[in-house]
């Protein structure tokens, strides 16, 4: 039987793209030097596309499809996919959710406390001879019993809030409506409200048009000078301008970042702004959670190829 021809937008690991050459007829768009051409060429015959949460697939890339049936996303966020002409299309969209909650819990908690207790800074401190030179490095603040907001209570801000826990932390949240099994945590669903009674806050929320820029120069404001923003979500969830502005005028204590608008060139003046942690949104990147965001996302393809309801669709 042929094999159904799918359009591949990014790499994947040797132990993904294996398979997945042997179960369908791959086109590796990233490598197209002509991408328009390319698109033209092979675009009438293609049925799926596979693709990474950071790579997504434009509108563009969809109309070239003509028989697209659906996509299916390695990274459990898929706000870089053109959702509109899904629907439009009757076009259905798969995720990798729940199997890489844990690691990304893991990065957000990670860079909380290396941020705090100046894990980096320290480093260099013994690395550069300062401590013979000059003795210990200046004190840094506890963490262990202070108050944290999780903008986002979803699966991983949920996983985020159990492990503060462990810390004896103090924890509010925001979401659409409060959550049952979080009822020892505080409701708070306003930004700014949750940024004021926080000193460290979470960025947990999938990026959607109504989320974009949520955390603003206002929510910086009111999380203050003593206080930390930690985000392992997407960028457009902040305001990226407004954090520069308060990271360099100290209207904010730190910021621990995974994500950038335009990854992976970041705003240069996250180079340079102090007291800032800077990571390669790599939350979901160990080489387990990897490997089972890659089966996940080709037994989605392969689910759907068979007749079979998706395993983890994207509700449209
Ligand atoms: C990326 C992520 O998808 O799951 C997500 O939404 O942002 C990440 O896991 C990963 O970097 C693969 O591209």
């Amino acid at each position: 039987m042929a094999k159904p021809h799918v359009l591949q937008v990014g790499p994947y690991p040797e132990w993904d793209q294996t398979p997945l050459d042997a179960a369908f007829t791959i086109h590796r768009w990233w490598e197209a030097a002509d991408k328009d051409a390319f698109l033209a060429k092979v675009g009438p015959d293609i049925r799926a596309i596979a693709t990474r949460g950071d790579l997504g697939a434009s509108e563009a890339m969809i109309a070239a499809c003509p028989r697209l049936e659906m996509i299916s996303v390695f990274g459990v966020g898929y706000d870089s996919v053109h959702l509109p002409s899904c629907r439009a299309r009757g076009i259905t969209v798969s995720n990798t959710p729940d199997v890489l909650t844990d690691d990304v819990a893991d990065l957000a908690v990670a860079m909380l406390l290396s941020l705090v207790r100046q894990v980096g800074p320290a480093e260099a401190w013994v690395r550069s001879g300062d401590w013979a030179a000059k003795g210990v490095p200046p004190l840094t603040r506890k963490v262990t019993g202070t108050r944290a907001g999780i903008l986002g209570l979803g699966r991983i801000g949920a996983a985020i809030g159990r492990r503060l826990q462990g810390f004896g932390m103090d924890i509010s949240y925001s979401a659409r409506s409060p959550k049952p099994d979080a009822e020892v945590w505080t409701y708070i669903p306003d930004a700014v409200a949750l940024a004021e009674r926080s000193d460290h806050l979470f960025i947990a929320l999938a990026a959607t048009p109504e989320t974009r820029h949520i955390v603003n120069a206002r929510v910086l404001q009111a999380l203050g000078p003593e206080g930390t923003l930690i985000n392992i979500s997407r960028a457009a969830n902040v305001d990226e301008t407004a954090l520069l502005d308060a990271l360099e005028t100290g209207q904010i204590a730190g910021a621990a970042l995974d994500v950038f608008e335009g990854e992976p060139n970041l705003n240069p003046r996250f180079l340079t702004a102090p007291n800032i942690l800077l990571q390669p949104h790599h939350g979901s990147g160990t080489i387990e959670t990897r490997k089972a965001m890659g089966k996940l996302m080709r037994d989605n393809l392969t689910a759907h190829f068979a007749g079979q309801p998706l395993l983890t669709p994207v509700p449209l």
